[in-house]
């Protein structure tokens, strides 16, 4: 471990803990600026009455962070425990309505890693009955999950809110095993039967979704916002059950095939690699677009992940040997770590922090810049000294820091251990609120820096969480052991109990235009 910087790590987390524990604890999320919290739901009672109580958004995304976290964070685990054994299943009773998908990574996720690393049966307990109230979601004769449990008014949903639910899901089936609780896991599974009859032949997927029969919505391929996990979980689904189910690599490769083909590029300047979304052009059998969301930057990692579990060999050397991989795994590692590099080129702000979304230049777009440094192959859209467009917050996203944190492990390069470092001081110098807390900077381009009232429970759950196992020692959180989930919730890879339906890989339709 380099233990100064864990440390450092952990200090972050306390400052960011003790502002909400002080000022919102028990709220979904956290304002730091005028130190209160707010909740995602409220209720309205038959009598008029508005309640609004918390589903555990922030204190259980945090859970698993602490219990890593050891001995400096003991008390406040021990009291946002106790929180979830009596508060919850309160807020349980009141709330509204909810997201799917949120509800699912953040705290079915959060729960049931709590229980794998805690063992305590209260969580899994806590997991099962959220499972349940999440179950309706599913509905009968629908094919994938509406965004909200209670709620069937929508009738489409994106592809990874459909398609991020099943590690959890699965594993809640399997922890409850001895109950011969199968039904989580054949419901989260069929979503997958289905999108494998659907998807296109380039092996991507539109990240439009028709609930009601599963087909695609004319909508963009997109590595960023409500495209992202979905291509992150066919992976994971694939190393959670042990290597054991291969049509959940098959659909990977071919996703991945599509992705290289149309989706990775490179930039004229500095000739670095990105990642372009694919937005259909009406009325014409093509595809443009240059956005790159910060998300899509977690697919550096996983491209690097893939390729060291899909090995001619049972395990890869750290670094992996070519000989090792197999050849759709070469070719993925080396573009995993060529779009590390160029994520990491959107960090070059004068925060030091990457903004939401940058739009990469095409050769033929604008002459090149006379000063040599100055930067050029991206921009931010919209930028203007006046108001600052979305694209260029920086919300305490993990995306980079999740793939750094991969790249180090993987590779064992000590360059990502500086690239980690980098990230955090960006972090501690601009987001840090002196007073408690950190809140999102809504120009990451200008000084002094302006900030948004919002801490995100992501930063507690993910970026911390992966800026702490960079510097920690490399036996925590084995990767031949454990796969996180999207919102960086481990969760333990199981040889399966339950015997998958879906095994039946269909050969990818021909479309045209695809
Ligand atoms: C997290 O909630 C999850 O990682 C999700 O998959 C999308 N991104 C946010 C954090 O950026």
């Amino acid at each position: 471990a380099d233990i100064r910087k864990r440390d450092a790590v952990v200090k972050a987390f306390q400052h960011a803990w003790s502002a909400y524990e002080q000022d919102a604890f028990g709220a979904d999320e956290y304002h730091p600026i005028s130190h209160r919290g707010s909740n995602l739901t409220t209720s309205t009672s038959p009598s008029g009455v508005r309640t609004s109580r918390g589903i555990g958004y922030t204190i259980i995304d945090a859970l698993d962070t602490m219990l890593l976290m050891g001995e400096p964070l003991a008390p406040q685990y021990e009291k946002a425990k106790a929180w979830v054994k009596r508060e919850l299943p309160r807020g349980w009773m009141r709330v509204g309505s909810v997201s799917t998908f949120e509800t699912t990574i953040r705290t079915l996720g959060g729960l049931l890693s709590a229980y794998h690393l805690s063992q305590d049966p209260m969580f899994l307990e806590r997991a099962a009955e959220l499972g349940a109230r999440l179950l309706p979601a599913f509905g009968e004769g629908l094919w994938a999950p509406a965004q909200k449990p209670n709620r069937r008014m929508r009738t489409d949903t994106s592809i990874a809110e459909a398609a991020t639910l099943q590690l959890e899901f699965r594993y809640l089936a399997h922890a409850l095993r001895e109950w011969n609780d199968k039904e989580f896991w054949y419901k989260a599974e069929h979503v997958m039967r289905v999108l494998n009859q659907e998807r296109l032949e380039s092996g991507l997927a539109p990240h439009k979704l028709n609930t009601t029969d599963g087909s695609f919505l004319w909508s963009s391929v997109r590595m960023g916002s409500s495209g992202d996990s979905y291509f992150e979980y066919l992976l994971k689904q694939y190393i959670q059950t042990n290597r054991t189910e291969s049509v959940y690599l098959q659909m990977y490769t071919d996703a991945m095939r599509g992705v290289q083909e149309h989706m990775v590029q490179r930039s004229p300047w500095k000739g670095h690699t990105y990642i372009t979304e694919l937005v259909p052009v009406p009325g014409r059998d093509d595809w443009t677009g240059a956005k790159q969301d910060h998300l899509a930057c977690f697919l550096a990692g996983s491209l690097m992940l893939g390729a060291t579990r899909n090995l001619q060999h049972l395990r890869a050397s750290v670094p992996p040997q070519q000989t090792e991989l197999t050849a759709e795994g070469r070719r993925d590692w080396k573009v995993g770590l060529a779009l590390l590099e160029g994520c990491m080129d959107t960090t070059k702000t004068l925060t030091g922090l990457a903004p939401e979304s940058v739009w990469w230049r095409a050769d033929d777009q604008q002459a090149l810049p006379d000063e040599p440094g100055q930067q050029w192959d991206w921009y931010i859209m919209g930028a203007s000294k006046f108001w600052p467009p979305y694209d260029a917050r920086y919300i305490l996203r993990p995306e980079i820091a999740e793939s750094v944190f991969l790249a180090w492990r993987l590779t064992g390069a000590r360059r990502y251990r500086t690239y980690a470092w980098n990230i955090f001081t960006a972090i501690e110098m601009y987001c840090r609120l002196p007073e408690g807390g950190y809140a999102t900077v809504m120009d990451v381009d200008n000084l002094p820096v302006k900030y948004e009232d919002k801490q995100e429970t992501f930063f507690l759950s993910e970026t911390l969480k992966y800026l702490y196992l960079t510097f920690a020692d490399e036996n925590v959180l084995d990767l031949n052991e454990v796969v996180f989930n999207t919102e960086a919730h481990p969760l333990p890879i199981f040889t399966p109990t339950i015997k998958p339906r879906f095994t039946e890989y269909s050969t990818l339709k021909p479309a045209p235009g695809t």
